[in-house]
């Protein structure tokens, strides 16, 4: 290669075999007979990672050559989950892996399974960065990933006495064969202080942060490889450590406590993942994580363009997009001007330019209670600087609002950057939208609502900035990689594998959906992916025997109220109870199958974990109901263990309130797979039932204006309780302590929330509709031939939701990537 770098092939399975046996010797000091399954997943990953690097190299050096425009994604979260299988697949290796494994006599599947999730994040906006990158990588698109090098990914989820305990997620203690540490590019960070002017001989002045305390960020490297493409692409992830001579002067005068507390210190902003997906506002320590990240990034970035002699401000944002996901790195606006100003002394305006033309922002969520807010004594405390220049940026957006809206104060009011009704805080939303040329939701329903709801004087303010990208997943982890039956499955079906780097072209699938043959081999992979659950089901939930017979009804995701996993209980409770009241009614045998974790400080989420595991209990031992219903919650829900779920789904449930849920990506993944979705038109579900054909799909529920509606008629949960006499009896079981023998009101929250507390997410008067839906779900299952079509169906349509079509999007409309 270019740089001198020995470039080979694709090994043969004896020099791989000699591979994995050089790392096991020369870096593990182990002999093949004492090698455990963890022994054999270092060894084989070091021995894929000799090619990833080898591409890596070759990739870096034609994007440094080629002085390249790069898109640079700012996030605080990677969902990746397990890179042992992706990079096998991506560098060609996945045959020669298993071959070469077998002939040593080691078992592939414990190999595998020896890998921790790295789980750098909370749920579907972490798990989109990471579908992202592999698109990225697959498209050819030079980009950088920024983010955290958590010492403590999302914490591991046990249940004790049905209960969620958290434990720590130690996930790389034992180190990570993917990790790469870079010490040459070690940032300095600064933190604190105060600012003072200094005025120069004419009686200018300049504010000079001084006084700052030193954070020293170190880069860890993970390469992510395209599938079909030799293009690898680069996370880097921070980790926080105290500079050297931290405290040399304490470490000297024998203090050594004293030098390795604030060694400690030093470390701890990236220890640990906040486990909150939509809410962590105040919290000192995220705000610092969030600074902490971004001003190393930033810095990575300036340092890379000014390297090259060709490069200067004048082309800066010829070669940088910068994305910010979500309001988690929003501070990129201010520290992006900090340096232009204070370090590079380029001037307001030109600095603002620069600022706006190269970063873009994209919202997540409408949840008032998910918009981050900063107080400004924090602000002040942590970055004076920062907190002086949002005032500036602040006076002159005032200036625009004022010139806009003359007359209309309320108006200047809701755009203002800072919140001044109470303690006055840092609104990051509004940060984000003023500093970004544009803002994007992330579904067709999200952006309306971000525009008409959210921000409707933003889009006034600045009419066309607002644009959507509807989310997508990778096919490549999500049907190729989890669900090799149906991938081979389709591959011999279409006649060739094309559609695993252009998902459109399972399009050709519905030339052979009516095909009995078709029909009865999908329906047999679906089965043998159920009985491969059936036996996590028994291992995991403490012996539970289910029937890969039965409808597989699924709903993984994490635990919130406007999810409605309460909503599904109520379901549950109202079959439970018909078969009790009859037990002859003839019922589809179904297994419900959850996985969620709750934050840990959300009472109400917890409790409804707690309630979900006491009646699954409860329904599981009750003889009577002859095991037509079995409930499991699969404890520790995770990317791994949605790798097994998702392909052995019948039923998606997608119930969150309309409205509510931006786009959700698990609605993708399981429809990907041919599962059929229950869902209320809410985020992508929209675009869902528009691409399969609401006849091969089960939408309910009210709309988002039915809900508006409902709420300024005055909604009163008593009223549906009264008016319906099963939703009563059931609300009442809640209630009970029938469940929960000898604890008296164990679901109170719960039973709170859907009566007393305003059941502020519209559980009950969906309720009826959805049961409603529930019951013409069974009456399609019976009916398998026709129940195959319509997941065939579903497989053949779902092709617009890969992440390779929303990248490309972005690279068009935003990021402007040369094609
Ligand atoms: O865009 C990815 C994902 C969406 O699919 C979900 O609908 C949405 O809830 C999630 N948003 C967050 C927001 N958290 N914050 N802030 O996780 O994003």
């Amino acid at each position: 290669g270019a740089s001198g770098v020995p470039t080979s092939g694709v090994p043969t399975v004896e020099g791989f075999k000699q591979a994995i046996l050089r790392h096991l010797v020369s870096t593990l000091a182990r002999v093949p007979q004492a090698a455990t399954p963890h022994d054999w997943w270092v060894a084989t990953s070091l021995a894929v990672r000799d090619s990833l690097h080898e591409r890596l190299i070759a990739t870096q050096d034609r994007y440094i050559k080629d002085n390249v425009r790069r898109l640079y994604y700012l996030s605080m979260e990677y969902l990746v989950g397990r890179l042992f299988e992706s990079n096998l697949y991506a560098t060609g290796l996945a045959d020669v892996a298993r071959t070469a494994l077998a002939e040593l006599g080691v078992d592939y599947t414990q190999t595998l399974d020896a890998e921790l999730d790295m789980g750098l994040g909370n749920g579907g906006l972490g798990r989109l960065a990471a579908c992202f990158f592999d698109s990225l990588a697959t498209l050819d698109y030079p980009a950088i990933g920024y983010g955290m090098y958590y010492e403590f990914g999302l914490f591991r989820q046990e249940f004790v006495d049905a209960h969620q305990v958290e434990h720590p997620d130690r996930w790389r203690v034992f180190g990570s064969p993917w990790e790469v540490l870079h010490s040459d590019y070690a940032q300095e960070i600064p933190l604190y202080g105060r600012v003072e002017n200094h005025f120069d001989d004419r009686g200018h002045s300049t504010p000079r942060w001084v006084d700052t305390k030193t954070i020293l960020g170190l880069p860890h490297d993970i390469a992510v490889a395209g599938y079909g493409t030799r293009t690898v692409n680069l996370l880097r992830l921070w980790s926080s450590h105290a500079p050297d001579d931290f405290d040399l002067a304490a470490f000297n005068e024998g203090s050594y406590a004293e030098a390795s507390r604030k060694k400690q210190a030093g470390e701890s902003i990236s220890k640990v993942l906040y486990p909150n997906d939509k809410t962590e506002n105040g919290k000192a320590l995220r705000l610092v994580q969030q600074y902490f990240f971004v001003a190393c990034s930033l810095r990575d970035i300036l340092r890379r363009h000014f390297r090259d002699p060709r490069n200067s401000w004048a082309n800066f944002a010829d070669k940088a997009a910068i994305q910010l996901n979500d309001t988690h790195p929003a501070i990129a606006v201010v520290e992006l001007m900090r340096l232009m100003l204070d370090e590079h002394g380029l001037g307001w305006d030109e600095a603002w330019a620069l600022t706006t033309l190269t970063l873009s922002y994209t919202n997540h969520t409408l949840l008032p209670e998910a918009l981050e807010t900063w107080g400004v004594p924090l602000f002040e405390r942590l970055l004076p600087r920062h907190l002086q220049l949002i005032y500036e940026i602040n006076r002159r957006l005032m200036q625009h609002c004022v010139a806009h809206w003359p007359q209309d104060l309320e108006k200047q009011r809701t755009c203002s950057i800072f919140e001044e009704n109470g303690a006055k805080s840092v609104r990051m939303a509004n940060l984000a939208v003023v500093g970004s040329h544009t803002v994007n939701g992330v579904a067709a329903l999200h952006t309306e609502l971000l525009k008409r709801e959210l921000f409707p004087e933003f889009a006034e303010l600045y009419p066309g900035k607002f644009q959507n990208k509807t989310n997508g997943i990778t096919p490549r982890r999500w049907l190729l990689q989890c669900n090799p039956r149906l991938a081979a499955f389709i591959t011999r079906t279409l006649g060739h594998g094309d559609w695993v780097r252009d998902l459109d072209r399972l399009r050709e699938l519905e030339a052979h959906a009516a095909q009995p043959d078709v029909q009865r081999e999908f329906l047999a992979i679906k089965r043998a992916n159920k009985a491969e659950l059936a036996d996590i089901i028994a291992r995991d939930c403490s012996g539970l025997c289910v029937s890969p017979d039965a409808l597989f009804d699924v709903q993984i995701k994490r635990l919130h109220e406007y999810k409605r996993q309460h909503l599904n209980l109520l379901h549950i409770l109202a079959l439970y109870r018909r078969l009790l009241q009859n037990p002859q009614l003839d019922l589809v045998p179904r297994v419900f199958i959850f996985a969620a974790k709750a934050a840990p400080g959300y009472d109400l989420a917890k409790n409804i974990i707690r309630a979900i595991n006491l009646v699954a209990a409860r329904i599981n031992a009750d003889e009577r109901i002859g095991g037509k219903l079995k409930v499991a919650f699969l404890p520790n829900y995770r990317v791994s263990l949605a790798e097994k779920i998702i392909p052995a789904a019948d039923l998606s449930e997608q119930i969150s309130t309309a409205g509510k849920e931006a786009s959700g990506t698990g609605n993708m993944k399981l429809a990907l797979n041919g599962a059929l979705t229950i869902g209320t038109l809410d985020g992508a579900n929209v675009e869902i039932e528009e691409a399969v054909g609401a006849e091969n799909c089960f939408i309910f529920g009210m709309t988002v204006d039915e809900v508006a509606a409902l709420r300024a008629r005055g909604y009163y949960p008593r009223s549906v309780y009264d008016a319906d006499e099963e939703l009563r009896a059931l609300v009442d079981w809640i209630g009970s302590d029938f469940f929960t023998p000898g604890e008296h009101a164990a679901f109170a929250p719960l039973h709170h929330s859907l009566l007393g507390g305003g059941d502020p997410f519209m559980v009950l008067p969906d309720f009826r509709a959805y049961s409603d839906a529930q019951q013409k779900v069974e009456a399609c299952y019976r009916d398998s031939t026709q129940w195959a079509h319509k997941a065939l169906l579903n497989v053949a349509r779902v092709g617009r939701f890969s992440s390779d079509r929303t990248i490309r999007e972005y690279a068009r409309d935003i990021w402007r990537l040369p094609a």
